[in-house]
């Protein structure tokens, strides 16, 4: 029988592209959310079908992961297979200035979720979106064994739906795994998040729309992953024999100011030109380098990432020149005909 899936966070770049993995593996896919005055849909747009149709397989159905009531109402009434909890405020810097809120959706919301799986009394296979931000100031490289040390509300509010994912795993026998996903990236990527924030800024300047680009720490190492590529790893995680926690990672880690360098001599711009710094954008507390170290994913899911730093790039400078009307340099587009032929879902 075609299994369900739910998503929370389908709206945004990762539960848009698991959703996208899911219909190719045959699921009939269920996403909740959140009413908003403007469209926020776009990123699933493509896939929509009329839910009236005997085709449809993506449904959608209103709800805020601050209400319980409507959350445990969308488990009962789809009786998922498998929950994929992505719904998060998912912006570190923004963290800090609404503290509470992240708290409430990005921690609260994960229990909400987890008691509504408890109470419907079906086995439902839960994925925890976890976060590298939870390790914070320890040292790197970075493993399933190093210590969380948070440096911002939403590392300390991932902490918190870590550990209630284990709970739920030891306490009550839940099929719930932790993702410990590092950076990924992707022309899907959320326009604030520093990468689509720089090569978006690449189209504009090129177009003339825009003269300076301000940033805040360029100093900041982050691993950068490819965001297709990790999220066919969560549904791994619900497949694997027992509910287990993984690190997700590249291994490799470059500066914001690497990936200025990167993206702007790609497009053939001088960023000394451009970029300034604008210290609104320092955090009050910094994570200075993540580098993950994935050895138990390589060894037990097989994780073996394609797409390198210097692709990425090259794939999201593309995708957003073409989103402004210009003519692609076209290299990150043979990156993806090339490494993901039968992936029709890897291209934006
Ligand atoms: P994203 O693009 O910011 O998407 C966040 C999603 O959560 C959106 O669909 C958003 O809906 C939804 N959401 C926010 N507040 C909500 C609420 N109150 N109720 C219901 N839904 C709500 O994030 P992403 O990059 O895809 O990341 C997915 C998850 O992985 C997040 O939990 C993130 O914290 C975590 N993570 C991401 C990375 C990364 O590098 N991308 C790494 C590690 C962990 P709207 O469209 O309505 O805003
Ligand atoms: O792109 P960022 O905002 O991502 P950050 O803070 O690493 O968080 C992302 O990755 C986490 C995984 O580790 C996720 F859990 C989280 O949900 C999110 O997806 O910032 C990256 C780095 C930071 O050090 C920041 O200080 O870039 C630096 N930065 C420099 N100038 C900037 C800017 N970040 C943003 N957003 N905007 C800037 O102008």
């Amino acid at each position: 029988m075609e299994k369900k899936a739910l998503i929370t966070g389908i709206t945004g770049q990762d539960g848009s592209y698991l959703a996208e993995f899911l219909l190719s593996k045959g699921y009939e896919v269920h996403g909740i959310i959140r009413r908003a005055s403007t469209f926020n849909t776009t990123r699933i747009e493509h896939i929509y079908v009329d839910p009236h149709k005997s085709d449809a397989r993506l449904f959608l159905h209103y709800g805020d992961l601050s209400d319980s009531e409507q959350i445990s109402n969308v488990i009962y009434n789809i009786r998922p297979d498998e929950v994929y909890h992505l719904g998060a405020q998912s912006h570190v810097r923004v963290s800090f200035d609404v503290p509470e809120y992240t708290g409430n959706i990005t921690a609260l919301g994960t229990t909400r979720i987890l008691e509504a799986i408890r109470r419907s009394g079906n086995n439902i296979k839960f994925y925890q979106a976890s976060s590298s931000e939870m390790f914070g100031a320890s040292p790197p490289p970075q493993n399933e064994s190093t210590p969380f040390r948070p440096r911002s509300p939403y590392a300390a509010a991932k902490i918190y739906s870590y550990w209630m994912a284990v709970n739920y795993r030891e306490g009550y026998d839940i099929f719930a795994c932790n993702g410990i996903l590092f950076n990924h990236e992707s022309p899907r990527r959320g326009e604030t998040f520093v990468t689509r924030k720089i090569t978006r800024a690449i189209a504009s300047i090129i177009s003339k729309k825009q003269d300076n680009l301000y940033l805040g720490n360029l100093d900041a190492r982050r691993d950068w992953g490819y965001s297709p590529e990790y999220v066919m790893f969560m549904w791994k995680m619900l497949q694997n024999k027992m509910p287990d926690d993984f690190v997700i990672g590249t291994g490799e880690t470059h500066s914001v100011r690497e990936f200025v360098d990167e993206s702007f001599s790609y497009a053939g711009l001088d960023q000394d030109e451009f970029i300034k710094i604008d210290p609104r954008y320092y955090r009050p507390t910094e994570v200075e380098a993540l580098v993950a170290d994935p050895d138990k994913a390589i060894k037990k899911l097989k994780w073996k990432p394609k797409v390198k730093f210097e692709e990425l790039v090259k794939i999201m400078v593309d995708a957003d020149m073409r989103a402004a009307g210009l003519e692609p340099i076209g290299e990150g587009d043979e990156i993806i005909k090339k490494k993901f032929p039968d992936r029709w879902w890897c291209a934006d």
